[in-house]
């Protein structure tokens, strides 16, 4: 019997902004007290978790500080020693501060660019010092209100620069760092410049160290952005990019909810999961997400628990779906392949564009055969809500 207790092996891992949210909204105070980033790494090795990340504020407040650093970063280290958690990923927050208010590497002041650089570097240098191999580049800010204020030509040159250099600063202090961009279309913001994954994988390729660059899809941006989330992540796998990913929920037409792992579509959820498990990712399962306001911090247990849980109860379903002979009996159906369209199929070449250019098809009866994917789709609910 699975009792879908998480394991090292499963690499789940929480901000501790995630675990360590407390509740506060556009519209209410903060509802739980604040924990240190200490005690937050022994929350998440109380419920099973493999690693923590973190903002550089996250762990260090912007103020604090040489001597109030080091202390906390002594118990922070304390806190991973006696739970064994690991630190696979850190980023730069560049978004809570008033100074980033119109962006920080895109921003039209050039002092704002030059400090979001200064602050990246330290907050790279202390990922690198606890261990982090991704480091996390989310362009909060980085957007307008009124495109009268700034170009968006302009704004993608300053990003690139802004990438180009940090580049530049890992190969120069020989980190083992891989950079993962993430994206999302709006909030803060009223628009964010690069707002999908798409959008990340095509500015990838226009920097001067791309093998040093992937993305880091979350679902609730996508979903934001009316996107098929697993689409995202297979084309960003395919193109050999994706080097992280934020996992969360998110109803659709709504500001990011940042909700439980699959607590809002759980098909949308499994078909992730499934590919995720499918094609072997080795990254890290990271839940960028945080418990409802109305929770106290059993509750934001409950919610970490949620999210590990839910991710291996759809592991095993899409274990079950792989192994089910009549879906497996379909799609071997479906995909069937007689090798008659071989001689047409495959790399260009003249001749065989000129026969296939005279070959007969018989389009009306190709039309005829139904596809089945209605019987497909029944038998994938049948799987989810338990009842096959
Ligand atoms: C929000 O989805 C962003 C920030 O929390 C952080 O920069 C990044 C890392 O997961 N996600
Ligand atoms: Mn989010
Ligand atoms: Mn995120």
């Amino acid at each position: 019997m699975n009792t879908y207790n998480p394991k090292p092996e499963h690499q789940f891992t929480f901000g501790l902004w995630t675990v360590g949210s407390r509740g506060r909204d556009p519209f209410g105070s903060e509802v739980r007290e604040s924990k240190t980033p200490a005690e937050l790494v022994y929350l998440l090795g109380e419920v099973g978790a493999y690693g923590v990340n973190f903002h550089d504020n996250d762990l260090i407040p912007i103020d604090a500080t040489p001597a109030e650093a080091e202390s906390i970063k002594k118990a922070f280290r304390q806190a991973l020693a006696s739970t064994g958690l690991v630190v696979p990923m850190a980023t730069t927050n560049l978004f809570s501060d008033p100074v980033f208010k119109d962006g920080a590497f895109t921003s039209n002041d050039p002092k704002v660019r030059a400090y979001a650089r200064q602050k990246t570097m330290k907050s790279i240098d202390l990922g690198v010092e606890f261990g982090a191999k991704v480091y996390v580049f989310w362009g909060g800010r980085e957007g307008v209100e009124t495109d009268s204020s700034k170009s968006a030509v302009e704004a993608i040159k300053r990003t690139r620069e802004a990438l180009n250099f940090f580049c530049e600063y890992a190969l120069d202090r020989k980190y083992d760092l891989k950079f993962a961009l993430e994206a999302k279309p709006n909030e803060p913001r009223g628009d964010i410049y690069n707002p999908t994954t798409g959008h990340m994988l095509a500015f990838i390729e226009t920097l001067d160290h791309p093998e040093m660059v992937g993305v880091n899809p979350e679902v609730a941006h996508e979903h934001m952005a009316g996107l098929n989330f697993m689409h995202g992540v297979a084309q960003a796998w395919e193109a050999g990019k994706l080097f992280h990913i934020d996992l969360n929920d998110q109803y659709p037409g709504r500001y990011d909810q940042d909700l439980r792992f699959g607590s809002r579509d759980l098909k949308a959820a499994f078909y992730l999961v499934k590919f995720l498990e499918d094609v072997k990712y080795n990254g890290s399962r990271h839940f960028d997400a945080h418990a409802y306001r109305t929770e106290d911090y059993e509750g934001v247990k409950d919610f970490a628990r949620g999210c590990m849980r839910t991710y291996l109860i759809l592991k095993e379903k899409a274990a079950q779906f792989n192994a089910d002979a009549e879906v497996q009996a379909l799609l071997a159906e479906i995909n069937a392949d007689d090798g008659a369209m071989a001689p047409f199929l495959g790399k260009y070449t003249p001749e065989k564009a000129a026969a296939l250019k005279e070959h007969a098809f018989d389009r009306v009866a190709i039309a005829q055969p139904g596809r089945k994917y209605e019987r497909l789709d029944q038998l994938t609910i049948d799987i989810l809500t338990g009842t096959r």
